[in-house]
């Protein structure tokens, strides 16, 4: 069987099946039901956070974020990431505005920020890309300075603290994804998280075609609820998440283990402040280093092994944005998009095949 970049946590089938089984008594099926709001119950006690808006994937809570807050103009955000940060912007009617990212932890150069701030600016929207937290005290230094709101794509950062403070708690709004390959997963899903609680109407009425009741529509809302089934599976999974997480923990450490101190290989690194999820194991392939990271990827798949390149192109370099946005004035973004390689990581991915996967990028 080959080895994927990932493979999705399940809970055992009789767990789910457990979980399901009073939905063919309520034939309840969504629009908020029990089991999303038990979910949501469940998600602000592990989050750390007041307020939680579940919908139906990442992508939508990033829309539905933006929306919320009424943004206008441009979003200062970063071009290295999964498409759907820019094209929530753009989705939306607004202009992303690209910063370059810092080489140590590839979220956003926070010194590069003020630099793009014009008087059509009203956000930013930072990522923290891979789990690695963003530099949430400086960016919400720059934001008050100069009147923006923050939205962070949270997408890989899920049950993440930074000091101890639930990675939720930080912005106006924080974006999570529970995909199928993310470490905590709905199937689909996603969560739009947050503490004013002034956002919690607007948030819901964005997610159900703005129905305040049978006969009154407040607001110009879209379908974005998370319906019963991929809230059951959440529930399940919530219960077994802190050891799915040890055992990435594990994965993560023998891949340091073995490539840690290679000459050319640059490894993610861990903020001993940052409690992490072990989402992704990114490589950067210097070109000290013997083989390049084309190379590496060709021959890991020769022996069934499928690496992704998470994130190139950058989304600046899109067929649909090229040439359309500030995309050349992101060098350090352009040359890790050229270099990086995010290697097989999930929870039951066996050490001995790390050993096998370690081997291969490693043998001369
Ligand atoms: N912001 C950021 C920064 C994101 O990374 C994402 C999503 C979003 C926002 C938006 O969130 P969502 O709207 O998606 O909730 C995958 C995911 O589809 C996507 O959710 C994720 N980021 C992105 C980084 O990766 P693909 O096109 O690479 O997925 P795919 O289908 O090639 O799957 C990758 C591997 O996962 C497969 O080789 C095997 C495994 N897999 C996949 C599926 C679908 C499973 O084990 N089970 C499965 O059901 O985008």
């Amino acid at each position: 069987m080959p080895t994927l970049v990932t493979r999705s946590s399940m809970p055992a089938l009789d767990e789910y099946i457990e979980e399901i089984r009073s939905i063919w008594d309520t034939h309840w099926l969504t629009n908020m039901g029990t089991k999303h709001n038990e979910l949501t119950e469940e998600l602000q006690k592990y989050l750390g956070v007041p307020c939680v808006s579940l919908v139906v994937n990442g992508h939508m809570a990033l829309e539905n974020a933006i929306r919320a807050l009424k943004l206008e103009g441009e979003i200062i955000t970063t071009p290295f990431t999964f498409a759907s940060t820019t094209h929530a912007i753009v989705r939306t009617g607004l202009t992303p505005v690209f910063c370059d990212i810092d080489p140590s932890d590839y979220t956003m150069d926070v010194s590069g920020i003020e630099a793009l701030i014009t008087d059509k600016t009203s956000a930013i929207m930072p990522v923290h890309v891979y789990g690695n937290i963003c530099n949430v005290e400086e960016i919400q230094s720059i934001a008050d300075r100069h009147g923006l709101k923050v939205i962070y794509d949270a997408a890989h950062a899920f049950g993440e603290t930074l000091d101890g403070v639930g990675i939720g708690n930080f912005g106006d709004i924080s974006c999570f994804s529970f995909h199928a390959t993310k470490v905590f997963h709905t199937i689909e899903g996603g969560a739009a998280v947050f503490k004013d609680k002034s956002l919690a109407d607007t948030l819901h009425y964005l997610r159900d075609f703005g129905i305040l009741d049978e006969e009154r529509i407040v607001e110009t809302g879209g379908n974005a609820k998370m319906n019963e089934f991929c809230a059951a599976m959440g529930l399940c999974n919530l219960r077994h998440l802190d050891a799915e997480i040890l055992k990435r923990k594990a994965v993560y450490e023998r891949y340091t283990e073995r490539l840690e101190g290679v000459k050319g290989l640059r490894l993610n690194k861990i903020r001993p402040e940052v409690k992490s999820n072990y989402a992704y194991f990114p490589i950067v392939v210097d070109t000290q280093f013997a083989k390049t990271r084309d190379e590496i990827q060709k021959l890991l798949a020769e022996n069934g092994i499928y690496s992704r390149k998470y994130f190139y192109p950058l989304t600046s370099e899109f067929d649909c944005y090229r040439d359309k946005y500030n995309s050349n004035l992101t060098p350090v973004a352009l040359d890790v998009s050229h270099k990086v390689l995010t290697l097989p990581m999930f929870a039951d991915l066996a050490l001995e095949e790390v050993d096998r996967i370690c081997d291969i990028i490693l043998q001369t």
